[in-house]
């Protein structure tokens, strides 16, 4: 929102200092000025309101806080997610031991759409949170779709400690963005292979190796 103010701070001070660049010699500079003021104290008014908006959206009352216990194909828990809904977006702290050491490298990383990581392969979750259609990939030109997460690195003792941040999703639809916790829950997977961010469906990541049913927490 700071953003999106100052962006239009930028352009009220953009409209005046093209009006004052291209003056009319002719014309008394003052009025320019003053249009230019005019303009750029209407933009403000605009950014107000729009932040007001924002604000009003931004205070939801649904849950702010979550986690999902994270699963391998064995069943076996071997991490945890932390999900913290913030202002412009959910805070996700992942951290996992106990890996394989085939485990090591890249691996991609989604939000799934359905919060069920019952079946042998993960299949259960659905696919990616993607109401709108977009292509897959955080590079893609036509993307990206709403699961996109950067890709998360195992290390070769086994474990993985990441913190990623993604305005595409929100805990309960706030910011117009679709929910976590919509009617049949969602799910955070990692893939055995690195998603290349560009290719279809999934960028090339493989089968589904760990996979988490993202729950309501307490603060
Ligand atoms: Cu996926």
């Amino acid at each position: 929102m700071t953003r999106f103010t100052t962006a239009l701070s930028i352009i009220a001070l953009s409209a005046a200092a093209a009006c004052a660049q291209e003056a009319d010699p002719a014309q008394e500079p003052g009025s320019m000025i003053e249009e230019g003021q005019q303009a750029a104290s209407q933009m403000a008014d605009h950014a107000e309101a729009a932040v007001a908006g924002a604000v009003d959206a931004v205070q939801g009352d649904g849950p702010t806080e979550a986690r999902a216990a994270l699963i391998d194909r064995n069943r076996d828990t071997v991490g945890e997610a932390r999900f913290q809904q913030g202002p412009e977006g959910v805070l996700i702290t992942i951290e996992m031991d106990g890996l394989p050491d085939s485990a090591t490298g890249w691996h991609g990383a989604h939000l799934h759409m359905i919060g069920d990581c019952s079946n042998e392969d993960f299949t259960s979750s659905g696919g990616h949170i993607n109401p709108s259609g977009r292509a897959h990939g955080l590079l893609n030109p036509d993307g990206p779709d709403n699961a996109d997460l950067p890709n998360l690195y195992v290390h070769s003792d086994g474990t993985m400690r990441a913190q990623v941040f993604t305005t595409r999703v929100s805990l309960d639809g706030r910011m117009g963005v679709p929910a976590i916790f919509d009617a049949d829950g969602s799910a955070i997977v990692f893939h055995d292979n690195e998603d290349d961010h560009v290719s279809q469906p999934i960028g090339g990541a493989g089968a589904r190796h760990v996979c988490g049913v993202i729950e309501e927490a307490g603060e």
